[in-house]
């Protein structure tokens, strides 16, 4: 049976939250998107974001035939997908000549590594191609497998969840064929390498080695096969997960390392090796407290594998280098220092892997004056029972992208009115820029007195750097401690923690370590790096594109699929800015489409206009509108498009052309195919 327009969009919701009756209510913003989850429709668009609901299964939409669907198709004609934000973007690349960039947003777990290799398929896929290009295309596609392989790790919230920030241009030639790339690596987290929490694994290249080695390789390089035997795996008590394959990825690894061009792997297994041995080696503790080491086995291979001598290595293992009157002395160092300087060594070296496996990946898909579009997948806000310098590093990234967020979506709203010669109302939002000022502001922002107070000589300490903050910031909206204005204590703080109200939520901050980091050269490469991100290098970047933004929600935190978790999905719903992004956009018009799009598509329900319209476009809108009964107040003709005040209205004309259509003997299934 026939089903009608309106139990269709009751059925399936609405494809662009944009149409919603009730737009400013969160409630039948959540039911909207639970009405399409339910229905296996995962994306849905406010305007042109894409929203994008992690499935939890696989889901046959994204064969070559959907593909072609989306080829030069307008993004309204076919059903919201990631491929018609890829396709588009790739359009506008090539029409407007303006390198693009898509930003993809959403909590660990939502599905933004997925959606961005979905992105790198279709481009793979569907443009033109020689051989040579096929070789790039195949270098890009493989650099996903080794990469995840080395900065991926099994997490409580993800089990492929990617531990560095990743920013990729594609670069494409004048023919729109996919020619080079370049790749950006933000802060891997190292410590991974050798401290897991309970339930989480290190990143998966060690399981993969371990289980998939071949039994030559793995005598050569001093291993057992079992991940058990080595400290730096038993951490998280968690070698195998059910969703995970080592044995299988690791061919997969061998192979995409070679198509990148690893004629010779050896070499990095020598070193993924040694940070196992690394692991393993232990010490003991002489009399005067100096660490000696009680592992001779696992110096015997680190030497060979590191190429360097075992008397040196050990020497590096259990001294550190002072300097004294002038004169560099080695000064031993107790079990404990000895243990930590093992850890850091082996973090160093994981990390400078990590960076030269990165370059080399940029060495074999190098590529000049081409256009790019650029894919952003960093990790998100995050949020742990303790909180240091690191989550207050990433977390302020993720809040200066939000604010690119506002301000792009804002000021594109405000130059398409613009354009089309409509009157814009501004609107009212929520500007986050007033928690980048607390965080960065010159002289009187957190990291200025950070630095203010590593820089003071004498007492400074952790503890004094809060007093410091509460002092300066202490009145701020969004920041707070243990201590109230009446001099009473807030009890749901420690002593040592101060509070930001993120736009994403709060999170408290231990501030034990925060100058010890800051100082450290290690650490003040990771704050240069994130520093790098939010003032100038990333924001440069991404201001210098036009943006797509694809916004992931996840559905529940239980990684199943058909869940709707209304609790999560809500806050993410919040945080994510989306209600408030829905806002601006419906500010002046729900609905506008170009005129060319709008006659096509209602044509036959005017006399006048159909079959065919040989004026003025506008005027043949002007004319079908009329006829249709819009009254002034509600639509507006602007430069080239049309724009529609009330949902109401376009779906009055979408029944009309149902009837229609109806009446002419169409099939329904050309309108469904518009409605999802
Ligand atoms: P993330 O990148 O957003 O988290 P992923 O993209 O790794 O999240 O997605 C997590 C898992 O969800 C994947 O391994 C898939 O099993 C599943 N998934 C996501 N998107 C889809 C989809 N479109 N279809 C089917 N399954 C999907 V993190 O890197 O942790 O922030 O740090
Ligand atoms: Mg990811």
């Amino acid at each position: 049976m026939m089903e009608s327009a309106l139990t269709a969009r009751d059925r399936v919701g609405m494809q662009d939250f944009v149409l919603l009756e009730n737009h400013t209510s969160e409630v039948a913003f959540i039911e909207n998107l639970r009405k399409r989850f339910k229905e296996n429709l995962i994306y849905t668009y406010i305007g042109s974001v894409l929203v994008s609901m992690n499935p939890y299964k696989d889901l046959e939409i994204y064969t070559k035939q959907h593909m072609d669907r989306y080829r030069g198709v307008n993004f309204y004609e076919v059903s919201p997908h990631i491929y018609a934000v890829a396709d588009n973007a790739y359009r506008s690349m090539r029409t407007e000549r303006r390198d693009q960039c898509i930003l993809i947003s959403g909590e660990s777990g939502a599905g933004k590594t997925e959606a961005s290799k979905k992105v790198l398929q279709y481009y793979a896929i569907t443009c033109p191609a020689s051989e040579h290009v096929q070789t790039v295309k195949d270098r890009l596609l493989q650099s996903n497998p080794v990469l995840e392989a080395f900065g991926n790790a099994k997490t409580l919230r993800n089990d492929n969840s990617s531990r560095f920030g990743k920013y990729m241009d594609i670069q494409f030639d004048f023919k729109g064929a996919p020619v080079g790339g370049h790749i950006i690596n933000y802060l891997l987290e190292k410590s991974r390498v050798v401290h897991q929490s309970h339930g989480e694994r290190n990143f998966h290249i060690f399981y993969q080695l371990i289980e998939g080695g071949e039994d030559d390789l793995l005598r050569r390089l001093g291993l057992e096969k079992n991940a058990q035997q080595y400290q730096y795996l038993v951490k998280g008590n968690c070698p195998k997960v059910s969703s995970i394959n080592d044995r299988n990825d690791w061919k997969i690894v061998r192979k995409a390392l070679s198509v990148i061009g690893f004629t010779d792997d050896e070499e990095l297994l020598n070193i993924i090796a040694s940070v196992l041995h690394l692991g393993n080696v232990q010490y003991g503790g002489e009399d005067s407290g100096s660490a000696y080491i009680t592992t001779e086995t696992q110096i015997k291979y680190l030497a060979r594998l590191l190429g360097v001598d075992g008397t040196v290595l050990k020497e590096a293992l259990t001294h550190k280098k002072i300097i004294a009157k002038g004169e560099e002395l080695m000064s031993p160092l107790n079990q404990e220092q000895a243990a930590s300087a093992r850890d850091a060594l082996s973090k160093a070296i994981y990390g400078r892997t990590f960076t030269w496996l990165v370059n080399k990946i940029n060495g074999s898909l190098a590529f000049k004056n081409a256009s790019v579009i650029g894919l952003l997948d960093i990790y998100g806000f995050e949020v742990f029972q303790n909180n240091s310098f690191e989550q207050f590093c990433i977390n302020y990234c993720n809040e200066k992208l939000q604010q690119l967020f506002i301000e792009l979506t804002l000021k594109s709203e405000q130059e398409e009115y613009e354009a089309e010669g409509i009157t814009w109302e501004p609107v009212q939002y929520f500007n986050n820029k007033i928690i980048c000022d607390l965080v960065e502001e010159k002289f009187k922002g957190i990291i200025s007195i950070l630095d203010e107070e590593c820089l003071r000589p004498g007492d400074a300490s952790d503890i004094t750097f809060l007093e410091k903050l509460e002092n300066t910031v202490g009145g701020h909206a969004h920041f707070l401690t243990h201590k109230l204005a009446d001099g009473k204590t807030r009890k749901i703080m420690g002593r040592e923690e101060f509070r930001l109200i993120h736009y994403a939520g709060e999170v408290n901050y231990n501030v034990n370590g925060f100058l010890d980091k800051n100082n450290d050269l290690l650490f003040r490469n990771l704050k240069s790096i994130y520093l790098s991100i939010c003032l100038a290098k990333l924001m440069e970047i991404l201001m210098s594109k036009e943006p797509s933004y694809v916004r992931c929600i996840k559905p529940n935190d239980a990684k199943q699929a058909g869940r709707f978790d209304e609790v999560l999905i809500r806050h993410q719903v919040k945080y994510l800015g989306l209600m408030e992004n829905l806002r601006v956009r419906r500010a002046g018009f729900a609905y506008r489409r170009r005129y060319e799009t709008f006659l096509q598509r209602y044509k036959s329900l005017c006399p006048d206009t159909w079959p065919n319209w040989d004026g003025r476009l506008v005027d043949g809108v002007s004319t079908l509108v009329k006829h249709l009964g819009y009254k002034p107040e509600e639509y507006k003709l602007g430069r080239t498009k049309i724009f529609i005040r009330f949902p109401k209205t376009l779906f009055a004309t979408e029944d009309a052309l149902e009837v229609r259509k109806h009446s002419l003997g169409m099939s329904y299934s050309q309108k469904t195919k518009y409605r999802k």
